[in-house]
């Protein structure tokens, strides 16, 4: 069953007091029941249902989290563009980071659906009370970065985003079915791109493989903290919003990309990466935990730098929304005054 009650465990042999729970309206009770069942039966739950303020208030801040990492995460790969390259290589960035903006849209919509608004959303993320993934707090150093962005941090995203197409919440799992076609593109053509990096001069190759050192940790760390230690992780499953585990995608991850490196030729940084035969995965590593936390909580080496830009872009375009509002309000005007 899926209750508010589920922090309250039953006792056993009836030795310890039960927790009563606040006493709630026989429609509220009737509501929740109903609730639980289409949890329980796999189903969907649309924005005018019901729903307990706890379900929502975990939507707003997961979809609203994912939204504000799409929107920081066009920055280090923007940074790119003008010194992409190639032409062709200049267009995919290009078509890349717009889809990133897109996803970030199509995010913000799914959340306005609980009943926050876009200007709410965007003044948590513009006053830092909002998180956004920790890998976007890292620079981009040179090219190599940005096939490394593709294929690792893309590959990552994928991998925890493939269930959320599952996700209880109608409009978050129908944003993720598009989502996820767009990310596996730009994975491949991160993949490609370190290909053919990879076929080219020494320099080259070294410059993947400095990338690859610089960007695996921060990787494995995006699925976010080891299940013991992730205080939300149990209700969202419990409600269907997260499907698999932190740990369980983070090892996904590492046996899904051991064997692109091999091909790739690069080496994964790691000196305890290896097949673990029993458990048919690779075990891997330490990762440093109080590295992640310092930059989830604003102390990474570009915190400041991607808030900077974020703000500052908002302020800039301060000018467009006025105008298009402006517009707007005068066909309305004119509508009006024709239908008169
Ligand atoms: N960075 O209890 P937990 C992309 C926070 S976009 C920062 O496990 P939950 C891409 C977490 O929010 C990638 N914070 O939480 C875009 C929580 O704090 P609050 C973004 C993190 O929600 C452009 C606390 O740690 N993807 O890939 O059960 C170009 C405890 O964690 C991180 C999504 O947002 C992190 N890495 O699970 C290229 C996917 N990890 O909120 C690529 C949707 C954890 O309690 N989100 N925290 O203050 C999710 O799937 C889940 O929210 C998470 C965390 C797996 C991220």
């Amino acid at each position: 069953m899926y209750t508010q009650s589920f922090n309250v465990p039953d006792s056993t042999d009836g030795s310890t007091l039960k927790v009563v729970p606040p006493a709630a309206s026989a429609h509220e009770e009737a509501l929740q029941t109903q609730f639980d069942a289409r949890i329980d039966a796999d189903g969907k739950i649309e924005p005018r249902e019901w729903m307990p303020e706890a379900y929502r208030k975990t939507l707003v801040r997961q979809i609203s989290q994912h939204a504000h990492s799409e929107i920081v995460g066009m920055l280090p790969e923007g940074n790119w563009i003008s010194r992409a390259p190639s032409l062709k290589r200049k267009a995919i960035l290009i078509a890349k980071v717009q889809d990133e903006g897109g996803h970030g849209l199509y995010l913000y919509s799914a959340a306005e659906t609980l009943g926050t608004s876009r200007d709410q959303m965007l003044d948590a993320l513009h006053t830092g009370k909002a998180k956004y993934s920790s890998i976007f707090n890292y620079p981009t150093l040179n090219w190599a970065d940005v096939g490394v962005i593709g294929w690792l941090v893309d590959g990552a995203a994928i991998m925890n985003q493939i269930p959320l197409c599952r996700c209880s919440y109608g409009p978050y799992a129908r944003a993720m079915i598009r989502v996820c076609k767009e990310e596996s593109f730009h994975q491949r053509q991160g993949y490609e791109a370190l290909l053919v990096m990879m076929q080219g001069t020494t320099e080259q190759k070294a410059m993947v493989q400095d990338a690859v050192n610089r960007w695996w940790w921060k990787c494995l760390a995006m699925f976010g903290p080891p299940d013991a230690d992730s205080p939300n992780s149990v209700q969202g499953m419990r409600w269907g919003i997260k499907r698999i585990s932190n740990d369980d995608l983070r090892q996904k991850f590492v046996d899904a990309t051991v064997p692109q490196a091999k091909v790739l030729g690069v080496t994964l940084p790691d000196p305890d990466l290896k097949w673990n035969e029993e458990r048919q995965a690779h075990d891997y590593g330490q990762i440093d935990w109080d590295e992640f936390w310092a930059t989830v909580n604003g102390n990474g080496p570009c915190n400041k730098e991607r808030l900077g830009t974020r703000v500052k872009a908002w302020n800039d375009g301060a000018w467009v929304r006025d105008a298009a509002l402006a517009h707007a309000h005068k066909q309305q005007a004119r509508q009006m005054k024709e239908a008169a």
